[in-house]
């Protein structure tokens, strides 16, 4: 039989398992990425591990996300961050150098190898037909030690692509068809496969804000095939001798198929607060808007820009419109600037904001009170532009630069018709203006490098094992689709405190219930329950670690998303889910509950106690033995030390 692109790879790095559907599988790792925000943690337990070096073929610790450095703390993180590198053999990509995502398409991404990366973002770079998966930081610090990555092996669902993209419409487009089809959680236990004549009609670009995009449906990863367009990228990135051609066989098998018509694609948005709430942008056209941010690991490749400086040439930014950039890299900054877009958007009012993942992670230009962002991002999580009542709105950068000047949600292909726009088209260049100055290798003397450690760097709390008998109070219950942005809020106020879990845990749950960390504290010991898709979004493991270190023992849901389930292992809480989900209204916040841990199998049914209510609640948890013995020994760090511990120099 026949097989996909995802197959393909996953075949040639099968290190135990069998590609059946949903089967374990464990899958060896090329490369690795962490950022900032969850890199520290990475490399802390990278460190705790004792081994000396990475073992991948590449790993790259980068900088984006906690740039504003208005302390010692975030700085101090990313000195610790360029030691560790220097000392264990990774490449550092300091502040400046760009978003990881882009620049990982731009420098590192290849075709036929597979990547782990501490961002749910990784997929991005699956563009190049690679196999890129995001994960927590754990599981990416265990790659850097040379372990397999373990995950049931997933379901595929093709998009068909016929057509092409009509003017001014553009790949965002085409990422929010995919999400109007497959809602949040759509993609969840499955790769998203492109394929079909429309695919050559989409440049690396295009295929990478798509596969980026892709983790809103849930996905394990986004891939597309590898062909001459994947050549031409890479030959202008001065890396054609890495191309490999990568297809599915004419007779592969997708478990299910969603045909789009590239041709037929309008405007699209996402509305406020889940990217799955998609509409075309004529159902809301004239919606007065605040803002407009331009940029994140989405939309900020030359490609986006140059469109947008071509729909702002000689236009003004609406006085109501507040508008902003950050360019996803100093190689796209340099050609936007050499190419007259930059100075195009300078003139009609854009503000330049970093080269960085910037507001898109709450770190600054926040929108004003109930005030309307338009982003080019891929999230919209409640409170997650700054605060509770921005409304943000996903859009593609055409849908922004023409809403920006008209200060109403507008239509670009309406706009450009008004003004008598020609199309705009991406040639890519012969070859981009390559700089690799600013990244550094590892250190040829590894041993004299002195990891620096500033004092907001604290270490690992220790995690105990399981008790016989888990017994303790319905700390917090919530609906469905809550994601880490609720559980673990990011923003420029309490990113600083990731390498630090005490500090971090006393802002768990802030956005939905703010007495949440003095009330687990003060319990000791208890329980959070959901709704379906529980944890959806972001890679960050501290949304475990920080509730794991305030006392949860145990989350009981509809259904969990991939990453977050795989992160609540790793630190020891254990994941269950309703086997009759009607028991989740028998449930109330401050129901006393009790399970007796010899009675958890894995795959079977048990019962626990609801000793407010005197009634017993049939559970399971979506755990194999391995995982299930991993949250026993209280997480995969107490669980894996011995078996890895090498001398360290
Ligand atoms: C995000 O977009 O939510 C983040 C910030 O990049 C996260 C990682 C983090 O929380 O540090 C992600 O996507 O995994
Ligand atoms: Fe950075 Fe935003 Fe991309 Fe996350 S989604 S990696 S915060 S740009």
């Amino acid at each position: 039989m026949g097989r996909t692109v995802a197959e393909k790879i996953i075949r040639t790095h099968l290190v135990e398992g069998e590609m059946r559907r949903g089967e374990r599988i464990a899958l060896r790792m090329d490369q690795t990425l962490t950022q900032d925000a969850t890199g520290t943690l990475a490399y802390l337990e990278f460190e705790a591990m004792g081994v000396a070096r990475v073992r991948t073929e590449r790993s790259v610790s980068y900088v984006d996300h906690n740039m504003i450095q208005g302390d010692y703390r975030n700085p101090d993180d990313h000195r610790y961050l360029q030691d560790v590198a220097a000392r264990h053999g990774s490449i550092f990509s300091p502040p400046g150098n760009g978003i990881c995502h882009q620049l990982h398409v731009e420098r590192f991404a290849e075709p036929g190898k597979t990547l782990i990366g501490s961002d749910s973002h990784t997929p991005t770079s699956s563009a190049v037909g690679m196999l890129a998966i995001g994960a927590g930081g754990l599981d990416v610090a265990l790659a850097m030690a040379g372990e397999p990555f373990c995950l049931p092996m997933p379901a595929l669902l093709g998009v068909r692509l016929v057509g092409t993209l009509q003017p001014f419409v553009s790949a965002k487009d085409v990422i929010l068809e995919v999400l109007r089809h497959t809602d949040v959680n759509g993609g969840v236990g499955k790769i998203i496969e492109y394929f079909g004549p429309g695919v050559k009609n989409l440049s690396v670009p295009d295929r990478a804000t798509i596969t980026n995009m892709g983790a809103e449906t849930g996905a394990t990863s986004s891939v597309f095939p590898s062909d001459e367009v994947t050549r031409r990228w890479l030959r202008s990135q001065g890396r054609e001798s890495s191309w490999v051609e990568l297809s599915a066989d004419d007779d592969a098998r997708y478990d299910e198929i969603i045909d789009i018509d590239l041709s037929e694609l309008e405007p699209m948005v996402a509305q406020p607060f889940q990217p799955g709430k998609v509409v075309r942008v004529s159902a809301l056209e004239g919606m007065a808007i605040d803002q407009v941010m331009f940029g994140s690991c989405t939309n900020s490749s030359l490609r986006d820009l140059l469109s947008i400086g071509h729909l702002l040439d000689g236009q003004k930014i609406a006085s109501s419109v507040d508008a902003g950039i950050s360019p996803g890299s100093r190689q796209v900054l340099l050609e936007a600037t050499e190419r007259g877009a930059l100075s195009k958007m300078i003139r009609a009012g854009v503000r330049l904001l970093e080269v960085s993942c910037g507001a898109c992670i709450g770190m600054g230009f926040a929108p004003p009170t109930e005030g309307v962002s338009l982003r080019t991002i891929n999230r919209n999580f409640l409170g997650r532009c700054g605060h509770k009542t921005g409304k943000v709105y996903l859009v593609s950068p055409e849908v922004a630069a023409a809403s920006a000047v008209t200060g109403v949600l507008t239509d670009p292909r309406a706009f450009a018709r008004d003004r008598g726009l020609e199309p705009f088209r991406f040639s890519m260049p012969e070859t981009f203006l390559i700089d690799d100055g600013l990244f550094e290798a590892p250190s040829p003397e590894p041993e004299t490098i002195v990891i620096r450690r500033g004092p907001n760097i604290a270490p690992l709390p220790e995690m105990k094992a399981m008790e016989a008998t888990v017994r303790g109070e319905v700390l917090l219950k919530v609906g469905d689709d809550i994601t880490t942005d609720h559980i673990m809020p990011a923003g420029a106020k309490i990113l600083p405190l990731r390498s630090n879990i005490p500090a971090i845990a006393e802002h768990v749950f802030e956005v939905v219930d703010a007495s949440f960390p003095a009330r687990a504290k003060e319990a000791g010991s208890g329980f959070v329950v959901g709704g379906a898709n529980y944890g959806q979004g972001s890679s960050r493991e501290h949304a475990a670690i920080a509730p794991r270190y305030l006392g949860v023992r145990a989350v009981i849901v509809k259904s969990f998303a991939r990453i977050h389930l795989a992160n609540l292992v790793n630190f020891g809480i254990l994941p269950l889910t309703f086997v009759d989900e009607s028991d989740y209204d028998g449930i109330d916040q401050g129901d006393h509950l009790s399970l007796e841990t010899e009675h958890l199998l894995a795959g079977g049914a048990f019962i626990i106690r609801n000793e407010t209510k005197d009634r017993p609640i049939a559970c399971k948890t979506p755990l194999g033995q391995e995982d299930l013995d991993v949250v026993k020994a209280g997480g995969k760090l107490n669980y894996v030390k011995e078996r890895l511990a090498v001398p360290s120099f």
